[in-house]
């Protein structure tokens, strides 16, 4: 078991302080980073104290302690899952042997480009969620975007440790590279395009924690592979945080839904003027909002024929989600059927080497994770004894990346004319009048316990707490 020390300056788990020359790269890296969250986090907020989870070491039980800290105050650290000292390569042309300890030189600016673009995904999310907490619903939720907020913080420590730690001198660049690009800036935007979409209400971030985390949690899944072993543990003890982002997602939606539902049975009616009237978000608005980020997630996936991919599989540099439960970790042989468009209406199917095809695979196994909790808000509904059923639209649709890119389909993938796709986009996407009424909702709700008017209340509190709990003290 690697045991940790928190009261080093950096916590973490990878005997830090027996490598000085590393230890005083990132102690020089962390005012940087404090600098920038102090700048670019939740700012407004730096003097309450915040009913926090820490991770302090990596065990299944008790791996993180709660407690109030002052968000600046967080104990960010570096912490990577055990190592097994048998562990060996599970897929792709280096398969059987053992995992690496350092990166090969052949393949260092393929593992660094991967490492950054993870990292730089990280304190994007932070940097788009920044004046969330003005218009907190309750606590709870504000306690709760915070705990988000902090730990991808502490993903980009985690991701900077590896440039730090196994790049040199470009690995720092990097890193600093990281602090500099922004969210939406016109100049030095993030790599990724989802994360420079604004997220200025709670619907938006409900359904990005729901999609877009869920992307981190596949992506995570795929390096949690890697023959590269500090990447595939670090990931892998990122996704034992991830789990919590993405329970804020499913139980926020859910929560919208329900007293959406709560309003339609009050007022009698399910017509979105009245819903909207009593101060509710209608379904349709909902499904627009799902839409929106469920296809900008999916192109988070990158091109479906990608060699990209390819050679990342070919490599070992990134598996896919859950690889063990393949038989075939070659992938060498097999087909993959993709269906694409064809001139001007059409569609058909294109066959592809399965190794070009992994982001497709990849894709595919995240579509059907994200069906599982339209299952249950649909349950919901149909308890409530509404038709209405929300659905995740095609891949097809709404795509800016990929075979389907900007090829108009509607949200069930058929493909029509540009023309048909205008008129129609307003009953698909988030429409100007969607957002001023979301926004219009967005008052902020600080009392204990109590709660807006658009959303139930949590079934229950964090970590046994009640949920009227004071979670921030303002
Ligand atoms: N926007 O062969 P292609 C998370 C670029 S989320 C803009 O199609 P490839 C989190 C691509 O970079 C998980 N550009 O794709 C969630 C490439 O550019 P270069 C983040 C895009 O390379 C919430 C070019 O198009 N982690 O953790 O196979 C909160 C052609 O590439 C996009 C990762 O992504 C796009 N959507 O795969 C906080 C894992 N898509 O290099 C955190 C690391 C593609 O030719 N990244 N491009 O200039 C990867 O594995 C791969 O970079 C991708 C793309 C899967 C993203
Ligand atoms: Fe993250
Ligand atoms: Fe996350």
């Amino acid at each position: 078991m690697s045991s940790v020390n928190l009261s080093d300056r950096i916590p973490n788990n990878v005997n830090l302080s027996n490598d000085r020359t590393l230890q005083r790269a990132l102690e020089h890296w962390q005012p940087r980073f404090l600098n920038w969250w102090d700048e670019m986090g939740p700012k407004e907020f730096a003097q309450n104290d915040v009913y926090l989870r820490t991770a302090v070491g990596v065990d299944a039980e008790g791996w993180a302690s709660y407690g109030y800290v002052k968000m600046p105050d967080y104990r960010w650290g570096i912490f990577l899952a055990d190592a097994d000292p048998e562990r060996k390569i599970g897929f792709g042309d280096f398969m059987g042997q053992p995992v690496w300890q350092q990166v090969p030189g052949e393949f260092r600016s393929q593992f660094r480009r991967l490492i950054v673009t993870q990292g730089d995904t990280e304190p994007a999310s932070v940097e788009q969620q920044h004046l969330l907490g003005r218009v907190c619903p309750s606590l709870y939720d504000l306690r709760n975007l915070f705990q988000v907020n902090v730990e991808e913080g502490r993903h980009l420590w985690a991701m900077v440790y590896l440039l730090h730690a196994y790049f040199g001198r470009d690995g720092r660049e990097e890193a600093e590279e990281l602090l500099a690009r922004h969210s939406g800036d016109v100049d030095k935007p993030r790599i990724l395009g989802t994360f420079n979409e604004p997220i200025d209400d709670w619907l938006s971030f409900f359904c990005f924690t729901y999609f877009t985390d869920r992307d981190g949690k596949y992506q995570l899944k795929s390096l949690a592979e890697s023959a590269f072993d500090p990447l595939a543990r670090t990931c892998r003890f990122m996704l034992t945080e991830e789990a919590h982002h993405m329970f804020v997602g499913e139980t926020g939606l859910g929560r919208v839904i329900r007293r959406t539902l709560e309003v339609m049975k009050e007022t009698g009616s399910d017509d979105p003027a009245v819903i909207r009237q009593a101060g509710a978000m209608d379904l349709p608005l909902i499904q627009r909002y799902i839409n929106f980020w469920f296809t900008s997630s999916l192109d988070l996936f990158g091109s479906e024929v990608s060699s990209n991919a390819a050679s990342s599989f070919a490599n070992g540099i990134k598996g896919r989600p859950d690889e063990s439960l393949y038989s075939d970790h070659l992938a060498l042989n097999d087909m993959f059927e993709l269906a694409v468009p064809v001139g001007d209406d059409g569609q058909g199917t294109e066959s592809i080497p399965m190794r070009n095809a992994m982001n497709e695979v990849a894709r595919v196994a995240y579509v059907k994770d994200c069906g599982m909790g339209l299952k249950r808000w649909n349950m919901m509904i149909q308890r409530a004894g509404h038709e209405i059923e929300l659905t995740l639209p095609s891949t097809r649709f709404n795509r800016g990346i990929g075979a389907w890119a900007n090829v108009p389909t509607d949200p069930t993938g058929r493909r029509i004319s540009a023309e048909a796709y205008a008129q129609s986009l307003s009953t698909w996407l988030p429409t100007e009048a969607d957002r001023a009424h979301v926004r219009s909702l967005m008052q902020r709700v600080v009392e204990p316990g109590k709660i807006a008017g658009w959303l139930a209340p949590p079934d229950r509190g964090i970590n046994n707490q009640p949920s009227a709990y004071e979670y921030v003290k303002l």
